[in-house]
């Protein structure tokens, strides 16, 4: 019999890379979609596997489409990935970040301890939860300390804490994938590497002048979103549910980010890069570089992808793209 895989943010970057993947393995996917009045805008990240899956409407906030859903489905697999994931937007609409990613995840864990108790249950939870704590060795692991800079970070302690209680209160498989920045071509525009990106792109085919941006000094560790779906299914087939950190261990700045992706395209960044206090935070998380040892150890996981290969995709998808639109 096929597994069925259920996965709420299937129209979000880690959804529809994980909706594939799960494809591949032979599974039957289901996922749920909110309600939006321009379908078309939502659903361009699946459209190409929209035959191959089962879509329902549905939301994290709406308990009884959550309960329904996970009844009819029966699924093996839960993998909660839907949230408001924006870190800067959770500072300007913190309780609608909260009542999606804090309520919502307790509403899909009831929901799954309720209807479907001996399925898996994966978490997304994240490094900005370690906000602003970092090891005396320069990482982030899962024993580090967790002391959250933004509403976002905060939703997504409450999440991971909530995850290791159900384990242990009730006896479920549920676990926690920590994952630190991942990118891809299908990352939203308003997150920083596809913004650099495209208007970078933008500059060089003389569609914009420049480039405003926030904090040029903070550091992430950026991976790809195909490596990182991959840790997520891993994680939910181990032999035990338990809390993992994903992350490729190297880290950049923003500005040695945009310096790559400028000289990549022949322009001096500094020519064109402007600072814009619309983009800074009122506190910003400052350094972040992950130790995944504990999942390469467990699993072999290592990530395909490097900073350099994977800025590299994202320049040439957005050429292809406005080399297309010229044509
Ligand atoms: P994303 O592209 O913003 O996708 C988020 C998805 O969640 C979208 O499909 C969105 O649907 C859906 N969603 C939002 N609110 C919902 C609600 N109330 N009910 C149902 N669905 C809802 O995010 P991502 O980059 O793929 O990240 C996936 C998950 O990993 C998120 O939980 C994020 O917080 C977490 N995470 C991401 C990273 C990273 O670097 N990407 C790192 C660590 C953790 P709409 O399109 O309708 O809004
Ligand atoms: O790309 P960002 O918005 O990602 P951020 O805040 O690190 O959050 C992402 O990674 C988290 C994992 O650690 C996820 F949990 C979360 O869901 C999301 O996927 O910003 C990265 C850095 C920040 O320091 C920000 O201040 O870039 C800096 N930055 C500078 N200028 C900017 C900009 N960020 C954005 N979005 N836009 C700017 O113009």
């Amino acid at each position: 019999m096929k597994k069925k895989a259920f996965i709420t943010g299937i129209s979000g970057q880690d959804g529809s890379y994980l909706a594939e993947l799960l494809l591949e393995k032979d599974y039957d996917v289901y996922g749920i979609v909110r309600r939006n009045s321009v379908p078309e805008n939502q659903s361009s990240r699946i459209d190409h596997i929209s035959e191959l899956i089962t879509l329902d409407y549905g939301d994290l906030l709406d308990v009884s489409s959550l309960e329904r859903l996970i009844r009819i489905i029966a699924p093996d697999e839960i993998y909660n990935i839907a949230a408001q994931s924006h870190v800067r937007v959770s500072m300007d609409i913190p309780q609608f970040t909260i009542q999606v990613n804090a309520l919502g995840l307790l509403n899909i864990l009831e929901a799954y301890k309720n209807n479907c108790a001996s399925a898996r249950f994966y978490q997304a939870s994240s490094s900005e939860m370690f906000g602003r704590s970092v090891d005396e060795d320069g990482y982030q692991r899962e024993t580090t300390p967790m002391h959250p800079t933004s509403p976002y970070g905060c939703t997504k302690v409450f999440g991971f804490n909530m995850v290791v209680h159900y384990r242990h209160a009730y006896n479920l498989f549920a676990s926690n994938g920590i994952l630190f920045n991942h990118e891809s071509p299908r990352r939203g525009s308003n997150f920083v590497t596809n913004k650099v990106v495209k208007s970078a792109v933008e500059i060089k085919k003389g569609l914009r002048k420049s480039l405003p941006l926030g904090n040029l000094d903070s550091f992430r560790d950026w991976g790809h979103s195909k490596d990182y779906v991959k840790a997520m299914h891993m994680i939910l087939n181990h032999t035990e549910p338990d809390d993992f950190v994903c992350a490729t261990g190297v880290t950049n700045s923003v500005g040695d980010m945009c310096k790559y992706v400028f000289d990549k395209l022949g322009m001096n960044y500094l020519d064109f890069v402007t600072q814009d206090e619309r983009y800074l935070r009122s506190e910003d998380l400052k350094y972040l570089r992950g130790d995944s040892t504990k999942l390469r150890k467990t699993f072999g996981w290592k990530p395909e992808y490097t900073f350099e290969t994977l800025m590299d995709e994202m320049i040439e998808h957005w050429l292809m793209f406005y080399n297309n639109k010229t044509k």
